[in-house]
Protein backbone atom coordinates (compact mmCIF):
# COMPACT_ATOMS: atom_id res chain seq x y z
CA UNK A 1 0.00 0.00 0.00
CA UNK A 2 0.96 3.59 -0.64
CA UNK A 3 -0.16 6.21 1.70
CA UNK A 4 0.31 10.43 1.53
CA UNK A 5 1.48 11.19 5.19
CA UNK A 6 2.02 14.87 4.16
CA UNK A 7 3.14 16.60 0.87
CA UNK A 8 6.12 15.10 -0.05
CA UNK A 9 5.64 12.21 2.70
CA UNK A 10 4.50 8.85 1.90
CA UNK A 11 4.25 5.46 3.90
CA UNK A 12 4.91 2.34 1.98
CA UNK A 13 3.43 -0.16 4.87
CA UNK A 14 4.68 -3.42 5.21
CA UNK A 15 7.12 -2.86 2.08
CA UNK A 16 10.57 -4.00 3.85
CA UNK A 17 9.20 -6.68 5.88
CA UNK A 18 10.07 -9.57 2.77
CA UNK A 19 13.92 -8.10 3.14
CA UNK A 20 13.70 -7.96 6.85
CA UNK A 21 15.87 -11.17 7.83
CA UNK A 22 18.55 -9.97 5.23
CA UNK A 23 18.46 -6.33 6.57
CA UNK A 24 19.02 -7.68 9.90
CA UNK A 25 21.95 -9.83 9.14
CA UNK A 26 23.37 -6.70 7.55
CA UNK A 27 22.99 -4.87 10.25
CA UNK A 28 24.56 -7.15 12.43
CA UNK A 29 27.53 -7.54 10.15
CA UNK A 30 28.06 -3.45 9.96
CA UNK A 31 27.90 -3.20 13.91
CA UNK A 32 30.22 -6.05 14.35
CA UNK A 33 32.77 -3.77 12.66
CA UNK A 34 31.48 -0.59 13.73
CA UNK A 35 29.57 -0.93 17.07
CA UNK A 36 26.42 0.68 18.26
CA UNK A 37 26.77 3.45 20.63
CA UNK A 38 25.20 6.11 22.26
CA UNK A 39 26.33 9.39 21.07
CA UNK A 40 26.66 12.94 23.36
CA UNK A 41 24.78 15.74 21.99
CA UNK A 42 26.66 18.95 22.02
CA UNK A 43 24.72 20.04 25.37
CA UNK A 44 26.55 17.37 26.60
CA UNK A 45 23.42 15.24 27.08
CA UNK A 46 23.67 11.00 26.51
CA UNK A 47 21.40 10.03 23.92
CA UNK A 48 18.61 6.97 24.51
CA UNK A 49 19.01 5.39 20.93
CA UNK A 50 22.57 3.83 20.34
CA UNK A 51 23.60 4.44 16.63
CA UNK A 52 25.99 3.12 14.04
CA UNK A 53 26.21 3.93 10.44
CA UNK A 54 27.19 2.67 7.08
CA UNK A 55 28.35 4.32 3.95
CA UNK A 56 31.08 6.59 2.18
CA UNK A 57 30.39 8.50 5.57
CA UNK A 58 28.66 8.68 9.46
CA UNK A 59 26.52 11.14 11.25
CA UNK A 60 28.45 11.79 14.29
CA UNK A 61 27.62 14.01 17.49
CA UNK A 62 29.67 15.14 20.16
CA UNK A 63 30.23 18.02 22.12
CA UNK A 64 31.43 19.95 18.62
CA UNK A 65 28.14 19.54 16.96
CA UNK A 66 26.42 17.39 14.69
CA UNK A 67 28.31 16.15 11.45
CA UNK A 68 29.19 13.68 9.07
CA UNK A 69 32.36 11.75 9.18
CA UNK A 70 34.26 9.70 6.26
CA UNK A 71 36.14 7.62 9.77
CA UNK A 72 34.40 5.99 12.58
CA UNK A 73 35.63 8.33 15.59
CA UNK A 74 35.32 5.11 17.72
CA UNK A 75 37.51 2.82 16.10
CA UNK A 76 39.39 4.60 13.43
CA UNK A 77 38.70 3.21 11.18
CA UNK A 78 36.09 4.19 7.96
CA UNK A 79 32.28 3.16 8.20
CA UNK A 80 31.63 -0.17 6.86
CA UNK A 81 30.23 -0.17 2.99
CA UNK A 82 26.72 0.08 2.47
CA UNK A 83 25.19 -3.13 1.24
CA UNK A 84 24.36 -2.94 -2.26
CA UNK A 85 20.83 -4.73 -1.15
CA UNK A 86 20.05 -2.46 1.00
CA UNK A 87 20.60 0.66 -1.47
CA UNK A 88 18.69 -1.08 -4.17
CA UNK A 89 15.70 -1.13 -1.55
CA UNK A 90 15.97 2.46 -0.84
CA UNK A 91 16.86 3.57 -4.13
CA UNK A 92 12.92 1.57 -5.55
CA UNK A 93 11.32 3.12 -2.77
CA UNK A 94 12.48 6.51 -3.50
CA UNK A 95 11.26 5.60 -6.80
CA UNK A 96 8.00 4.22 -5.92
CA UNK A 97 6.97 7.80 -3.68
CA UNK A 98 8.06 10.09 -6.95
CA UNK A 99 12.10 10.32 -6.30
CA UNK A 100 13.48 8.77 -9.29
CA UNK A 101 17.50 8.82 -9.15
CA UNK A 102 17.75 8.90 -5.38
CA UNK A 103 21.71 8.31 -4.53
CA UNK A 104 22.00 7.26 -1.59
CA UNK A 105 25.59 7.42 0.12
CA UNK A 106 24.94 6.86 3.91
CA UNK A 107 22.69 4.94 6.34
CA UNK A 108 22.38 5.86 9.59
CA UNK A 109 21.12 3.08 11.73
CA UNK A 110 19.29 3.77 15.07
CA UNK A 111 18.60 1.13 17.64
CA UNK A 112 15.86 1.88 20.44
CA UNK A 113 15.54 -0.78 23.22
CA UNK A 114 12.30 0.57 25.12
CA UNK A 115 12.45 3.39 26.86
CA UNK A 116 14.55 5.39 24.17
CA UNK A 117 13.02 7.95 22.55
CA UNK A 118 14.37 10.54 20.23
CA UNK A 119 13.47 14.30 20.90
CA UNK A 120 12.05 17.18 18.33
CA UNK A 121 14.57 17.62 15.49
CA UNK A 122 15.44 18.53 11.83
CA UNK A 123 17.53 16.70 9.46
CA UNK A 124 19.73 19.46 8.58
CA UNK A 125 23.01 18.27 7.99
CA UNK A 126 22.55 16.93 4.58
CA UNK A 127 23.25 19.86 2.34
CA UNK A 128 21.37 18.56 -1.13
CA UNK A 129 18.09 18.96 0.17
CA UNK A 130 16.71 17.87 -3.17
CA UNK A 131 17.18 14.28 -2.26
CA UNK A 132 14.94 12.70 0.09
CA UNK A 133 15.41 10.65 3.36
CA UNK A 134 14.35 6.78 3.27
CA UNK A 135 13.51 5.23 6.47
CA UNK A 136 12.80 1.64 7.10
CA UNK A 137 11.45 0.34 10.56
CA UNK A 138 12.05 -3.03 12.00
CA UNK A 139 11.14 -4.70 15.28
CA UNK A 140 8.98 -3.44 17.95
CA UNK A 141 6.99 -1.07 16.54
CA UNK A 142 7.03 3.16 17.28
CA UNK A 143 4.92 6.13 17.32
CA UNK A 144 6.20 8.88 15.16
CA UNK A 145 5.30 12.14 15.65
CA UNK A 146 5.57 14.44 11.70
CA UNK A 147 5.54 18.05 12.81
CA UNK A 148 6.26 21.08 10.36
CA UNK A 149 8.76 23.72 9.48
CA UNK A 150 8.23 25.49 12.70
CA UNK A 151 8.94 23.68 15.87
CA UNK A 152 5.40 24.67 17.11
CA UNK A 153 3.81 23.52 14.04
CA UNK A 154 0.76 21.20 14.79
CA UNK A 155 1.91 17.30 14.56
CA UNK A 156 0.28 14.40 12.85
CA UNK A 157 1.15 11.07 15.32
CA UNK A 158 1.54 7.49 12.84
CA UNK A 159 2.82 4.01 13.91
CA UNK A 160 5.51 2.82 12.33
CA UNK A 161 5.81 -0.83 12.37
CA UNK A 162 8.20 -4.01 11.30
CA UNK A 163 9.04 -3.38 7.34
CA UNK A 164 7.43 -0.19 6.80
CA UNK A 165 9.29 2.13 4.35
CA UNK A 166 8.74 5.61 4.46
CA UNK A 167 10.18 8.57 2.34
CA UNK A 168 10.35 12.25 2.93
CA UNK A 169 11.09 14.77 0.36
CA UNK A 170 9.98 17.96 -1.11
CA UNK A 171 8.51 19.88 1.18
CA UNK A 172 8.76 17.10 3.68
CA UNK A 173 12.40 17.00 4.01
CA UNK A 174 12.88 19.67 6.69
CA UNK A 175 9.39 18.82 8.70
CA UNK A 176 10.13 18.31 12.57
CA UNK A 177 9.67 15.24 14.05
CA UNK A 178 10.01 13.06 16.84
CA UNK A 179 9.98 9.27 18.08
CA UNK A 180 7.75 8.81 21.51
CA UNK A 181 9.11 6.70 23.79
CA UNK A 182 9.16 2.84 22.92
CA UNK A 183 7.03 0.62 25.12
CA UNK A 184 8.47 -2.83 26.52
CA UNK A 185 7.50 -5.31 24.14
CA UNK A 186 8.71 -8.44 22.01
CA UNK A 187 9.08 -8.83 18.06
CA UNK A 188 9.93 -12.19 16.72
CA UNK A 189 12.59 -10.76 14.40
CA UNK A 190 14.41 -8.03 17.10
CA UNK A 191 13.57 -9.18 20.53
CA UNK A 192 13.43 -6.33 22.35
CA UNK A 193 14.81 -3.60 19.69
CA UNK A 194 13.64 -1.69 17.07
CA UNK A 195 15.94 -0.82 14.64
CA UNK A 196 15.91 2.27 12.05
CA UNK A 197 17.77 2.46 8.90
CA UNK A 198 17.63 6.23 7.21
CA UNK A 199 19.03 6.30 3.86
CA UNK A 200 20.71 9.76 2.70
CA UNK A 201 22.34 12.09 0.61
CA UNK A 202 25.01 13.22 2.76
CA UNK A 203 27.51 14.40 -0.43
CA UNK A 204 31.33 14.67 -1.00
CA UNK A 205 32.97 15.03 2.59
C1 LIG B 1 11.04 13.36 8.38
N1 LIG B 1 14.96 8.70 12.80
O1 LIG B 1 17.51 9.26 12.23
S1 LIG B 1 12.66 7.74 10.80
C2 LIG B 1 16.71 10.23 12.28
O2 LIG B 1 12.63 6.26 13.65
C3 LIG B 1 15.30 9.96 12.64
O3 LIG B 1 14.73 6.42 14.05
C4 LIG B 1 13.64 8.33 13.26
O4 LIG B 1 14.55 10.88 12.78
C5 LIG B 1 13.67 6.88 13.66
O5 LIG B 1 17.03 11.39 12.03
C6 LIG B 1 12.61 8.62 12.30
C7 LIG B 1 11.64 8.78 9.87
C8 LIG B 1 12.24 10.06 9.40
C9 LIG B 1 13.59 10.18 9.10
C10 LIG B 1 14.07 11.36 8.58
C11 LIG B 1 13.23 12.43 8.33
C12 LIG B 1 11.43 11.13 9.17
C13 LIG B 1 11.89 12.31 8.65
C14 LIG B 1 13.69 13.63 7.75
C15 LIG B 1 12.82 14.66 7.49
C16 LIG B 1 11.50 14.53 7.82
FE1 LIG C 1 15.45 12.66 11.91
Amino acid sequence: SRETLAEGAMILRGRARSQAPALLAAVAAIAAEAPFRRMMTPGGLTMSVAMTNCGAQGWVTDRHGYRYTPVDPQTGRPWPALPEALRRLAVEAAAEAGFPGFSPDVCLINRYEPGSKLSLHQDRDEPDRSAPIVSVSLGLPAVFLFGGLTRDAPKTRTRLAHGDIVVWGGPSRLAYHAVQTIKPGSHPATADQRINLTFRKAGPP
